[in-house]
């Protein structure tokens, strides 16, 4: 019963050379540079292994004890784990493992909630809000009224008291928070009052801090929220894919906007990999991993200021830090590429109020969860701001500059071997 036919490398190297490539050129990349993109991790061999298994084969439309296919007795076992870990974890009456990523969980809590038409009251996406809280180039802003809010201009912290009028004002069957590009706590006991106040349903989209809570770094959303919605592979550390929280109210509204409504055939390998990685953010070790991470992010972010590099409310709660470059000269676009010829991989990002496109922007954005996964420490955030703030200075169009960037790309490989991700993980072939 434990015969394993996992990830053959060999294989692929001898049926598709051009893939192979690029598998080993992706692991070569994560291993040698400085993985610093807030919403990436490095998830383990374990999840890695349920990953790359053969559940990707079965069609398991439905949930367990209730599928549309015969053959789903194995499968039924890893989502019914995958549900259980997770209700547990996070305390929550109801547990959807099914979505394939953050914004079909959204969707999907979106359906459930609320109908076309209907005002939500959600963060802007150039205050750090979410593509899926009422962009109009997506389907929250094209099928629903959407009114966002923004953070004050002084303390670039949410502007509860505007939350609370525009509320009054546009009477929102929904209001989201939750967001991308913001380093703070949020007040989800406000966000409550709101949502009471004015008869809305409140769901919180925790696909970036879900980790932190799983960890007990950051307050759960759960008693306050509706809906909580999130990915599994940021903070948390688990497999590419979406997850929703409820009350047992909601459950079977959530459970039918997912499927039927918005996806067809659950995958299978991924919510067993979700189970995994569940499984291990229920251990102790996940706890101390998860307030390393934000030490981390607070010293990586210290370390930026004290480079002259000014993060956007003055520091960070969680596992991100968003940093104003204007001081620099340097636009975050300029910036992301300087940072990825040194091999520090990075966004840029809009800040708030950014006088320049989202292309352009004026800030990156950094994170933490995946260098704290590799084992370092606020001693190595402080090397990294050093690092990310040379960089950002140096012009690769001279030749100063390259050599600089040269330099510094050779100091991160040195400083990611005395930490590498994967250390055992050769390919094969
Ligand atoms: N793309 C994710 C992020 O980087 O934050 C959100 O969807």
């Amino acid at each position: 019963m434990d015969t394993f036919w996992g990830p053959d490398y060999a294989a692929l190297r001898a049926e598709d050379p051009e893939i192979a490539d690029v598998v080993a050129g992706e692991l070569q990349r994560q291993r040698t540079g400085l993985q610093l993109i807030a919403s990436e991790n490095f998830t383990s061999p374990a999840v890695l292994a349920a990953l790359g298994s053969t559940l990707t084969n079965k069609y398991a439309e439905g949930y367990p004890g209730r599928r549309y296919y015969g053959g789903c007795a194995e499968v039924d076992r890893a989502e019914e784990l995958a549900v259980a870990r997770a209700e547990e974890l996070f305390g929550a009456a109801h547990a959807n493992v099914q979505p394939h990523s953050g914004s079909a969980a959204n969707m999907a809590a979106y359906a459930a909630l609320v109908q076309p038409g209907d005002t939500v009251l959600a963060m802007d996406l150039p205050h750090g809000g979410h593509l899926t809280h009422g962009s109009k180039v997506n389907f929250s802003g094209k099928w629903f009224r959407t009114v966002g809010y923004r953070v004050r201009p002084d303390t670039e912290l949410i502007d509860y008291d505007e939350v609370r009028e525009l509320a009054r004002a546009h009477r929102p069957a929904l209001i989201i928070c939750g967001a991308t590009a913001y380093p703070r706590l949020i007040d989800f006991a406000a966000f409550r009052d709101i949502a009471d106040e004015v008869g809305a349903y409140l769901m919180v989209d925790a696909a970036h801090f879900i980790g932190l809570v799983a960890g007990r770094a950051v307050p759960s959303p759960v008693p306050h929220a509706d809906v909580v919605s999130c990915t599994t592979h940021k903070v948390l550390r688990g497999p590419r894919g979406g997850m929703i929280l409820c009350r047992e109210e909601l459950a079977a509204r959530i459970d039918k906007a997912v499927f039927p409504f918005t996806q067809g055939g659950p995958l299978m390998h991924a919510i067993a990999a979700k189970a995994v990685a569940l499984r291990e953010a229920s251990l102790p070790a996940f706890q101390g991993y998860a307030h390393q991470v934000v030490r981390n992010s607070q010293a990586l972010a210290a370390g930026l200021a004290a480079e002259g590099m000014r993060p956007v409310s003055g520091g960070t709660d969680t596992h991100l830090a968003l940093v104003d470059l204007r001081d620099t000269g340097v636009t975050g676009c300029a910036a992301e590429e300087r940072c990825d010829r040194a091999r520090i991989t990075l966004n840029k990002n809009a800040i708030p109020f950014d006088p320049e496109k989202p292309m352009t922007a004026s800030g990156i954005r950094v994170g933490t969860a995946g260098a704290t996964t590799q084992g370092m420490r606020e001693a190595e955030m402080r090397q990294i701001a050093g690092l990310i703030a040379t960089a950002v200075r140096a012009d690769p169009a001279t030749v100063a500059g390259a050599a600089v960037l040269r330099d510094v790309g050779t100091e991160v490989t040195e400083l990611v071997r005395r930490f590498p991700a994967y250390p055992d993980g050769e390919m094969a072939g």
